[in-house]
Protein backbone atom coordinates (compact mmCIF):
# COMPACT_ATOMS: atom_id res chain seq x y z
CA UNK A 1 0.00 0.00 0.00
CA UNK A 2 1.59 3.36 -0.84
CA UNK A 3 2.21 5.97 1.76
CA UNK A 4 1.68 9.40 1.85
CA UNK A 5 3.28 10.90 4.90
CA UNK A 6 2.62 14.30 6.77
CA UNK A 7 5.10 15.79 8.61
CA UNK A 8 6.63 19.24 9.94
CA UNK A 9 7.22 20.93 13.33
CA UNK A 10 4.96 20.57 15.73
CA UNK A 11 1.42 22.71 16.18
CA UNK A 12 1.40 23.40 12.22
CA UNK A 13 -1.70 21.53 11.59
CA UNK A 14 -0.68 18.32 10.29
CA UNK A 15 -3.14 16.22 12.45
CA UNK A 16 -6.69 19.13 11.48
CA UNK A 17 -4.98 18.55 7.81
CA UNK A 18 -4.59 14.44 7.52
CA UNK A 19 -8.48 14.88 9.19
CA UNK A 20 -10.04 17.19 7.26
CA UNK A 21 -8.59 15.65 4.11
CA UNK A 22 -9.83 12.48 5.12
CA UNK A 23 -12.52 14.28 5.04
CA UNK A 24 -12.58 16.02 1.59
CA UNK A 25 -12.23 13.15 0.67
CA UNK A 26 -15.68 11.32 1.32
CA UNK A 27 -14.51 9.55 3.84
CA UNK A 28 -17.15 9.90 6.94
CA UNK A 29 -16.38 7.06 9.80
CA UNK A 30 -12.44 7.68 10.45
CA UNK A 31 -10.64 3.90 11.04
CA UNK A 32 -7.67 5.21 12.69
CA UNK A 33 -4.58 2.76 13.13
CA UNK A 34 -1.96 4.24 16.01
CA UNK A 35 0.86 2.43 15.69
CA UNK A 36 3.40 3.55 19.00
CA UNK A 37 7.18 3.90 18.83
CA UNK A 38 7.73 0.27 20.34
CA UNK A 39 5.31 -1.12 17.45
CA UNK A 40 2.07 -1.80 19.17
CA UNK A 41 -0.86 -1.03 16.83
CA UNK A 42 -4.49 -0.16 17.34
CA UNK A 43 -7.43 0.88 15.60
CA UNK A 44 -9.68 3.43 16.53
CA UNK A 45 -13.22 4.31 14.67
CA UNK A 46 -14.20 7.75 14.78
CA UNK A 47 -16.24 10.54 13.37
CA UNK A 48 -14.34 13.21 11.69
CA UNK A 49 -15.59 15.70 14.47
CA UNK A 50 -15.09 13.38 17.24
CA UNK A 51 -11.17 12.73 15.49
CA UNK A 52 -10.69 16.53 15.51
CA UNK A 53 -11.95 16.97 19.03
CA UNK A 54 -9.71 14.34 20.42
CA UNK A 55 -6.81 14.81 18.47
CA UNK A 56 -5.73 17.64 17.00
CA UNK A 57 -4.98 21.00 19.79
CA UNK A 58 -3.53 23.82 20.84
CA UNK A 59 -0.86 22.49 22.91
CA UNK A 60 2.21 21.59 21.38
CA UNK A 61 3.22 17.58 20.95
CA UNK A 62 -0.67 16.11 20.91
CA UNK A 63 0.60 13.55 18.65
CA UNK A 64 3.32 10.66 19.89
CA UNK A 65 2.94 7.94 17.57
CA UNK A 66 2.07 7.19 13.41
CA UNK A 67 -1.78 7.81 13.05
CA UNK A 68 -2.73 6.02 9.88
CA UNK A 69 -6.13 6.37 7.75
CA UNK A 70 -6.93 4.26 4.93
CA UNK A 71 -8.27 6.53 1.96
CA UNK A 72 -9.48 6.44 -1.54
CA UNK A 73 -8.87 8.45 -4.52
CA UNK A 74 -11.43 8.17 -7.54
CA UNK A 75 -9.50 7.17 -10.83
CA UNK A 76 -11.43 6.62 -14.44
CA UNK A 77 -13.95 4.09 -12.92
CA UNK A 78 -11.86 2.50 -10.00
CA UNK A 79 -10.09 4.42 -7.08
CA UNK A 80 -6.38 4.35 -5.40
CA UNK A 81 -6.25 3.23 -2.35
CA UNK A 82 -3.28 4.83 -0.40
CA UNK A 83 -2.45 5.17 3.38
CA UNK A 84 -2.38 8.83 4.98
CA UNK A 85 0.57 9.12 7.30
CA UNK A 86 -0.22 11.52 10.68
CA UNK A 87 3.03 11.58 12.54
CA UNK A 88 4.72 13.36 15.68
CA UNK A 89 5.62 17.20 15.44
CA UNK A 90 9.66 18.08 14.34
CA UNK A 91 11.54 19.75 16.94
CA UNK A 92 14.95 21.24 16.96
CA UNK A 93 17.94 19.58 18.95
CA UNK A 94 16.72 17.16 21.54
CA UNK A 95 13.95 17.16 23.18
CA UNK A 96 14.04 16.43 26.90
CA UNK A 97 11.19 14.19 26.97
CA UNK A 98 12.47 10.37 26.01
CA UNK A 99 9.02 9.68 24.05
CA UNK A 100 9.01 12.96 22.64
CA UNK A 101 12.85 11.81 20.96
CA UNK A 102 11.48 8.17 20.53
CA UNK A 103 8.11 9.45 18.39
CA UNK A 104 10.77 11.67 16.38
CA UNK A 105 13.13 8.57 15.57
CA UNK A 106 9.70 7.16 14.71
CA UNK A 107 8.69 9.82 12.21
CA UNK A 108 11.96 10.31 10.33
CA UNK A 109 11.61 6.29 9.94
CA UNK A 110 8.71 6.51 8.49
CA UNK A 111 9.57 9.50 6.12
CA UNK A 112 12.79 7.23 4.47
CA UNK A 113 9.99 4.75 3.75
CA UNK A 114 7.19 7.12 2.55
CA UNK A 115 6.22 7.24 -1.35
CA UNK A 116 5.09 10.87 -1.04
CA UNK A 117 5.66 13.92 1.60
CA UNK A 118 3.64 16.31 2.65
CA UNK A 119 5.49 19.02 5.00
CA UNK A 120 3.71 21.40 6.12
CA UNK A 121 4.88 24.51 7.91
CA UNK A 122 3.15 27.36 9.40
CA UNK A 123 2.24 30.14 7.13
CA UNK A 124 0.92 32.64 9.79
CA UNK A 125 3.06 32.72 12.02
CA UNK A 126 6.05 33.14 8.85
CA UNK A 127 3.67 36.23 7.88
CA UNK A 128 3.61 37.64 11.57
CA UNK A 129 7.37 36.71 13.00
CA UNK A 130 9.72 35.98 10.32
CA UNK A 131 10.01 33.57 8.72
CA UNK A 132 13.18 32.00 10.34
CA UNK A 133 10.68 31.74 13.59
CA UNK A 134 8.43 29.90 11.89
CA UNK A 135 10.56 27.55 10.02
CA UNK A 136 13.61 26.01 11.54
CA UNK A 137 16.52 23.59 11.20
CA UNK A 138 14.46 20.79 10.42
CA UNK A 139 12.39 21.75 7.68
CA UNK A 140 15.34 22.73 5.59
CA UNK A 141 16.97 19.49 6.39
CA UNK A 142 13.68 17.83 5.68
CA UNK A 143 13.34 20.13 2.31
CA UNK A 144 17.44 19.26 1.31
CA UNK A 145 16.26 15.56 1.66
CA UNK A 146 13.17 15.63 0.15
CA UNK A 147 15.07 17.81 -2.52
CA UNK A 148 16.46 14.29 -4.40
CA UNK A 149 12.55 13.27 -4.88
CA UNK A 150 9.88 14.74 -7.13
CA UNK A 151 6.91 13.36 -4.54
CA UNK A 152 7.65 16.42 -2.28
CA UNK A 153 5.48 19.43 -1.70
CA UNK A 154 5.23 21.96 1.21
CA UNK A 155 2.21 23.10 2.43
CA UNK A 156 2.09 26.55 3.80
CA UNK A 157 -0.69 26.16 6.21
CA UNK A 158 -2.66 28.43 8.32
CA UNK A 159 -3.99 30.77 5.31
CA UNK A 160 -7.13 32.35 7.11
CA UNK A 161 -5.02 34.03 9.55
CA UNK A 162 -3.70 37.58 9.19
CA UNK A 163 -0.73 37.82 7.72
CA UNK A 164 -0.07 34.27 6.52
CA UNK A 165 -0.15 35.89 2.22
CA UNK A 166 2.92 37.79 3.41
CA UNK A 167 4.15 34.50 5.26
CA UNK A 168 3.29 32.16 1.63
CA UNK A 169 5.62 34.79 -0.24
CA UNK A 170 8.64 34.41 2.22
CA UNK A 171 7.98 30.41 2.06
CA UNK A 172 8.39 30.89 -1.29
CA UNK A 173 11.57 32.76 -1.19
CA UNK A 174 13.00 30.08 1.17
CA UNK A 175 12.20 27.20 -0.60
CA UNK A 176 12.03 28.22 -4.44
CA UNK A 177 12.33 25.30 -6.27
CA UNK A 178 9.70 22.89 -4.32
CA UNK A 179 5.83 22.36 -5.11
CA UNK A 180 4.42 24.95 -2.31
CA UNK A 181 0.62 24.77 -2.02
CA UNK A 182 -1.51 27.47 0.09
CA UNK A 183 -4.06 25.73 1.94
CA UNK A 184 -6.11 26.41 5.37
CA UNK A 185 -6.81 23.20 7.33
CA UNK A 186 -8.61 24.72 9.31
CA UNK A 187 -11.28 25.30 6.11
CA UNK A 188 -10.50 22.94 3.71
CA UNK A 189 -8.65 25.75 1.71
CA UNK A 190 -6.14 25.13 -1.58
CA UNK A 191 -7.35 20.78 -1.12
CA UNK A 192 -7.71 20.69 -4.82
CA UNK A 193 -4.54 21.30 -5.33
CA UNK A 194 -3.22 18.87 -2.73
CA UNK A 195 -5.68 16.47 -3.97
CA UNK A 196 -4.35 16.98 -7.65
CA UNK A 197 -0.44 16.20 -6.64
CA UNK A 198 -1.37 13.40 -4.13
CA UNK A 199 -2.98 11.69 -7.56
CA UNK A 200 0.36 12.50 -9.55
CA UNK A 201 2.24 10.14 -7.13
CA UNK A 202 0.08 8.24 -5.66
N1 LIG B 1 -6.66 29.16 12.05
C1 LIG B 1 -6.17 27.95 11.77
N2 LIG B 1 -5.80 27.13 12.77
C2 LIG B 1 -5.31 25.92 12.44
C3 LIG B 1 -5.21 25.48 11.10
N3 LIG B 1 -4.66 24.24 11.10
C4 LIG B 1 -4.48 23.91 12.40
N4 LIG B 1 -4.87 24.90 13.21
C5 LIG B 1 -4.82 24.93 14.69
O1 LIG B 1 -3.47 24.75 15.11
C6 LIG B 1 -3.40 23.96 16.30
C7 LIG B 1 -2.53 22.74 16.07
O2 LIG B 1 -3.17 21.85 15.18
P1 LIG B 1 -2.79 20.30 15.13
O3 LIG B 1 -3.44 19.74 13.91
O4 LIG B 1 -3.06 19.63 16.43
O5 LIG B 1 -1.21 20.44 14.92
P2 LIG B 1 -0.11 19.28 14.75
O6 LIG B 1 0.85 19.75 13.71
O7 LIG B 1 -0.75 17.98 14.52
O8 LIG B 1 0.61 19.34 16.18
P3 LIG B 1 1.41 18.14 16.98
O9 LIG B 1 0.65 16.88 16.86
O10 LIG B 1 1.45 18.65 18.38
O11 LIG B 1 2.76 18.08 16.36
C8 LIG B 1 -4.87 23.61 16.65
O12 LIG B 1 -5.32 24.54 17.60
C9 LIG B 1 -5.58 23.76 15.32
O13 LIG B 1 -6.95 24.07 15.46
C10 LIG B 1 -5.61 26.38 10.05
O14 LIG B 1 -5.58 26.10 8.85
N5 LIG B 1 -6.09 27.59 10.46
MG1 LIG C 1 -0.73 16.25 15.60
Amino acid sequence: MKRCIVIGKTNVGKTLFVLQFAAYLGADRLEITFEEPGGEKRTETLSVDQAIRQLSSQEPHQTRCLQSIRLELPVGKGVKRFDVVDTSGLIEGIHGDVKVRKAMAQTLAAVRDADLILHLVDAAKAGERGVLQAVGDVDYQVAQFAQMRDAYAILANKVDLPNADVGVEKIRQEFSGHVIIPISALHRRGFKEVKRFVWRWI
